[in-house]
C-alpha cells in the first residue's frame, strides 16, 4: 500500500541524554500534534534531523531503533553540517531574505550553499530507502527547498507536496540571492507548492515565471510537460488542546499566582522565539513610548515577555538578546516604583502548562512581528480565551491577520499608531471583546490544524489525479496504434492543421516561423493519399500563407476563417464581413504601443492583434489586462470578440471563427475519419465544434477540449509523418 513520508528540517521530538541513555520527548509544536493524524498511521513515516549531533554509530543505530517505535527517522548531520546548511545558508541567508532583511543580515557564503546542497542530497538519499513510486512525500520549509526536485529526478512517479512556513518575498527580494534559479527549480519539482497566505503564492508565481523559462495560468504553473499547483493553506493550531488546557489543574495553579502577582494592573503578554523578524525591539520602544507620553497608565499596565532562545550560536541572534537584555533593563530603570516594575521580562522556554495560564489571565496578547508566514501564538491566544474576552492586537505583517481581522490589526513600524491601540485595547469595553473574539474563535475552531492538514493532502491528491488523467490523454504507443488503425480502415479522410505551436515551433520574431523541408514533406507525403484532404487552419495573414504554400494540395483557412482558398484556386473572404471598426481600435491600441515598450499592432483584413511578447515581463501582462479591460464594452457594441491569446491581445469580427470554419468544410461531405491538431485558445474551438467521434489532438499542456494530448510540435510532425506512412496499408 502506498505511504505517505513526512519530511522537515527537525524530527518532532526532543532527545534527552542522561548517563549514555537516551529518552524521547514529545514535541508540543503545532507541526507535530497536526501531522500526528498522518505519521503514526500505518506504514507512514517522517524524517528529519534529531536534534543534536550523534556521530557513534552504535549510539546512531540504538536511537534509529527507539525512533522507529514512533514512526520517526533520522538523517543524522554533523556539526559542520549543521554549522553551514542550517545556522549558515538557512539562517544567515534565507531567513533574513524571505523576512526582507537582506541588506541588515543576509551573508552569501559559497561553503553554506555547498553545505546546503549536500544536506538536501543526504535527505534525499534517506527518503529514497524507504519511498516507493506511488508514496506520498510532504517537504516542510526552507531547509529543504531542493528535495522535491531531487527527489523527482530519482523517482518521478512521487507525489510530492512542499510547504513554506515563512513567507515567500517579493521578487525584488528573492532574486538577490545568488542561487535563486536553483532554489526555484527545487521548489517546482513538487506537484503542490502551498503558502500560508495569497500574497505568498502570488510572489512565488511571479518570481518562478521571471527567473525560469517557465508559464504560469492563474495558479497554475507548467514546466515543461507538468502542472505544479500553487495555492495557499493558512495553518491553524489544535484550538481544542489550548481550550481544554485552561481546565487543567496545574494551569489553574499558574493561572492563580498570575493573579495574585499582577492584581490591579492590565496584563499584556508576548511570547515570541528570539527573532528580529518578531520585532521585539520595537515593541519595548511602543511600551516605552506608553509610559512616556500617557503617564496614567504607569503602575496600571505590565508587559509579560517571553522569549523564547532560539539559534543564538547565530551571532545576529546573540546580539538581538544581548540589545532586548538592555533595553528592558533601561526602561525597568527608568520607569520602575517600589511596588511594581513595568516588564517581566523571562528568556527561557515556558512549561505548556504556563503558557496556558499566560494566554488565559492576559487582558491583551500584544503580536507584532516585523514579518511572521503565520504566526501561531496569536491563534494560540484566541483558541485558550474561553470566555471570549480579551484582545489580540495583530501585526499586519503576520499572515495571521489575513484570518483574524477581528483583531486590532497594526503597522508595527508605527510607534505611535500601535502604542494609540494599545491604549485602546486596554480600555476596551468587554462587549467589544466579546464581539471581536467570538468571530476570531469560530475562525481558529473551523480552520484548526487538522483542517489544514486534510485540505493539503485532498489538494495534492487532487493534483495527482489531474495529472494522470493528463497523462493518459498524452499519446503513447498504445493510442497511437489505435488511431492508426482507424486511420488506416478509412477510405475519406479531413485533417486540420493549426500552424504557430503545432507544426512549427514559437519563434520570438514571428516571421522567422517560416515552414521548413521536413514539414513541405510531410504535408506532401499527406496529400500523397487521394484519401487525405489536408486543411491548413490559422490565425495568420491570408497573403502569407498563401505564400508559403502556394505549390501544396493543400486548403488555406487564414485569419481564423475570414479568408479561405481550396487547393490551387485563389483565396476567398467569408462574405458580410466589415472592417469599419478597425479605426476605433487601432487608435486604442496605438495608445498602449506607446507606453509599452516592445509590443506592436498587427494589422490583418479583418482583426488587430497587439503583440507583446517582447515587452517587460510582468508590465506586458499587465497592459494586456488592461486593454482587455478598455476594449470590453467597444468590442461587444461592435460585435467582436476579444482573443487573449500566447503574449497577443487579438479583436476580430465575432462571426469569424475556427470552429465555424471547420465545421463548413466537415459538413455535407461523408468524412470517415475527422482529425484536428492545435495548440492555442482559438483551436479549442475546433475541438468543440468537430463531431464525437473526431481525433481532436492538443499541442501542449494547457486543459483543452481535445481528446488527446502531444507535447511539441516536433511529436505532432512525428504521427502525421506515421500516419502518411500507413496510408496505402488497405489499398
Ligand atoms: C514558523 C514561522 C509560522 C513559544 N514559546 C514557547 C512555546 N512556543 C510555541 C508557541 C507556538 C510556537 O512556539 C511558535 O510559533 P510561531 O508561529 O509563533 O512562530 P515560529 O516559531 O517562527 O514558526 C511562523 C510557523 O512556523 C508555523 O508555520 O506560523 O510564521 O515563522 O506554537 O506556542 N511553547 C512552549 N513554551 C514556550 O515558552 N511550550
Amino acid at each position: 500500500m502506498p505511504k505517505t513520508i513526512i519530511v522537515s528540517n527537525r524530527l518532532p521530538v526532543k532527545i534527552q541524554e542522561n548517563n549514555g541513555e537516551y529518552t524521547l520527548l514529545p514535541s508540543e509544536g503545532g507541526l507535530a500534534t497536526g501531522l500526528g493524524s498522518i505519521y503514526k498511521q500505518s506504514d507512514n513515516i517522517w524524517i528529519g534531523w534529531p536534534g543534536l549531533e550523534i556521530t557513534d554509530e552504535t549510539v546512531q543505530k540504538k536511537i534509529t531503533k527507539q525512533l522507529k517505535e514512533q514512526s520517526l527517522l533520522p538523517v543524522f548531520l554533523s556539526q559542520e553540517e549543521i554549522t553551514e546548511y542550517y545556522e549558515g545558508f538557512s539562517n544567515e541567508v534565507l531567513w533574513p531574505v524571505f523576512h526582507y532583511y537582506a541588506s541588515t543580515y543576509a551573508n552569501y557564503k559559497e561553503s553554506n550553499w555547498e553545505f546546503y546542497q549536500q544536506v538536501n542530497d543526504k535527505f534525499k538519499q534517506r527518503i529514497l530507502d524507504i519511498a516507493k513510486p506511488g508514496d506520498t512525500i510532504w517537504v516542510h520549509d526552507y531547509q529543504l527547498m531542493l528535495l522535491p526536485s531531487l527527489l523527482r529526478k530519482e523517482n518521478p512517479d512521487l507525489s510530492i507536496g512542499f510547504f513554506l512556513h515563512i513567507p515567500f518575498p517579493s521578487y525584488e527580494m528573492f532574486r538577490l540571492i545568488p542561487w535563486r534559479a536553483e532554489l526555484m527549480n527545487g521548489i517546482l519539482g513538487a506537484d503542490l507548492v502551498g503558502f500560508h497566505t495569497f500574497d505568498d503564492v502570488r510572489h512565488f508565481i511571479n518570481a518562478s515565471t521571471r527567473i525560469l523559462p517557465i508559464q504560469s495560468s492563474a495558479n497554475i504553473i507548467t514546466d515543461g510537460e507538468r502542472s505544479i499547483v500553487v495555492e495557499s493553506f493558512p495553518m491553524g493550531i489544535d484550538d481544542k488542546k489550548y481550550a481544554e488546557l485552561t481546565r487543567d489543574p496545574e494551569v489553574k495553579k499558574d493561572i492563580k499566582l498570575i493573579h495574585d502577582s499582577f492584581k490591579n494592573t492590565k496584563l499584556i503578554v508576548t511570547i515570541d522565539r528570539l527573532d528580529y523578524s518578531k520585532g521585539i525591539l520595537q515593541r519595548l520602544q511602543v511600551f516605552e513610548y506608553v509610559l512616556e507620553h500617557y503617564p496614567d497608565y504607569r503602575e496600571k499596565i505590565a508587559l509579560y515577555m517571553v522569549v523564547v532562545p532560539s539559534r543564538d550560536t547565530v551571532p545576529q541572534y546573540a546580539h538581538l538578546r544581548d540589545q532586548i537584555d538592555k533595553r528592558v533593563g533601561t526602561i525597568n530603570s527608568v520607569y520602575r516604583t517600589m511596588d511594581w516594575v513595568p516588564i517581566h521580562y523571562y528568556y527561557r522556554s515556558m512549561p505548556l502548562e504556563m503558557l496556558s495560564a499566560l494566554y488565559s489571565t492576559a487582558d491583551v496578547c500584544l503580536v507584532t512581528p516585523m514579518r511572521d508566514g503565520m504566526n501561531l501564538v496569536s491563534k494560540e491566544y484566541v483558541a485558550s480565551r474561553v470566555n471570549n474576552d480579551g484582545v489580540l492586537v495583530l501585526s499586519e505583517m503576520a499572515g495571521a491577520s489575513k484570518e483574524l481581522i477581528d483583531a486590532l490589526i497594526v503597522n508595527p513600524n508605527n510607534t505611535v499608531e500601535v502604542a494609540q491601540t494599545l491604549i485602546q485595547a486596554i480600555n476596551m469595553p468587554v462587549e467589544e471583546q466579546r464581539r471581536r473574539m467570538v468571530q476570531m474563535r469560530q475562525m481558529v475552531s473551523k480552520f484548526n490544524v487538522s483542517h489544514w492538514v486534510k485540505i493539503f493532502m485532498d489538494k495534492l491528491n487532487e493534483v495527482k489525479q489531474l495529472q494522470r488523467s493528463m497523462l493518459t490523454r498524452y499519446i503513447g504507443s498504445a493510442t497511437e496504434q489505435s488511431i492508426i488503425n482507424r486511420y488506416a480502415k478509412t477510405q475519406k479522410r479531413i485533417i486540420f492543421l493549426d500552424y504557430d505551436g503545432t507544426l512549427v515551433d514559437f519563434k520570438p520574431v514571428i516571421d522567422q516561423a517560416v515552414p521548413d523541408e521536413d514539414l513541405y514533406t510531410i504535408i506532401d507525403q499527406l496529400t500523397e493519399d487521394p484519401a487525405n484532404h489536408v486543411v491548413l487552419i490559422s490565425g495568420r495573414k491570408h497573403d502569407i500563407l498563401g505564400e508559403w504554400f502556394a505549390d501544396c494540395s493543400i486548403d488555406l483557412i487564414a485569419e481564423h476563417g475570414a479568408w479561405f482558398k481550396k487547393q490551387h484556386s485563389i483565396w476567398h473572404k467569408l462574405p458580410g464581413l466589415s472592417a469599419q471598426w478597425k479605426h476605433d481600435i487601432m487608435q486604442v491600441m496605438e495608445t498602449y504601443v506607446d507606453r509599452t515598450p516592445g509590443t506592436f499592432i498587427e494589422e490583418k483584413s479583418y482583426s488587430l492583434v497587439w503583440h507583446y511578447r517582447k515587452a517587460q515581463k510582468g508590465l506586458g501582462e499587465l497592459r494586456a489586462g488592461e486593454l482587455m479591460n478598455t476594449l470590453k464594452y467597444i468590442a461587444n457594441d461592435k460585435g467582436l470578440q476579444l482573443l487573449p491569446g500566447n503574449k497577443v491581445v487579438e479583436v476580430k469580427n465575432m462571426e469569424i471563427n475556427k470552429g465555424k470554419a471547420a465545421l463548413t468544410m466537415v459538413d455535407g461531405d461523408k468524412y470517415d475519419f475527422i482529425m484536428a491538431l492545435g495548440d492555442d485558445y482559438t483551436d479549442e474551438d475546433i475541438f468543440k465544434a468537430l463531431p464525437d467521434n473526431a481525433v481532436t489532438i492538443k499541442i501542449g499542456s494547457n486543459v483543452s477540449a481535445a481528446k488527446f494530448y502531444l507535447r511539441t510540435p516536433s511529436e505532432a510532425r512525428r504521427l502525421l509523418k506515421t500516419l502518411a506512412e500507413n496510408s496505402f496499408v488497405k489499398h
